[in-house]
């Protein structure tokens, strides 16, 4: 029983920091400062960063993840290449890894983030980058 309690305690420790850095992060995205962060703002904060996820995937840097990028990459234990390749090209593209992100983690499908899908995000990125 003890166990549950310090679970749920822990939980709420994280959920207290996780929200006050991701509050942060998300000015970097949110250039309107409305509170939410758009596709569009996500995108374009996305292709400014030399560490976004899609730029580790793509090892070759010809601007695409080919498959065998992809699965090379620890992205492929959670989501399939195909649920990304938008154009069914065979290549992931910078906008097709975006609007993948972006739908992956809008839980409630209104085309924004709001800040907690905005946190389940960037929760998303530290746990990758730290593999
Ligand atoms: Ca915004
Ligand atoms: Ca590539
Ligand atoms: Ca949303």
């Amino acid at each position: 029983m003890n166990g549950k309690y310090l679970s749920v305690g822990a939980g709420l420790l994280a959920l207290g920091l996780g929200a006050a850095s991701a509050q942060q992060a998300m000015q970097d995205y949110d250039t309107d400062a409305d509170s939410m962060v758009s596709q569009e703002e996500f995108t374009a904060a996305t292709a400014t960063m030399a560490s976004t996820s899609f730029s580790q995937l793509d090892q070759n840097g010809d601007g695409m993840v080919s498959q065998e990028e992809w699965i090379e990459s620890p992205v492929s234990d959670m989501v399939s290449f195909e649920e990304y390749d938008f154009d069914q090209s065979g290549d992931v593209s910078a906008e097709e890894h975006a609007q993948g992100e972006f739908g992956r983690f809008d839980a409630n499908e209104d085309q924004m983030w709001d800040e907690a899908e905005f946190g389940a995000y960037s929760d998303d990125m530290r746990a990758r980058q730290a593999q």
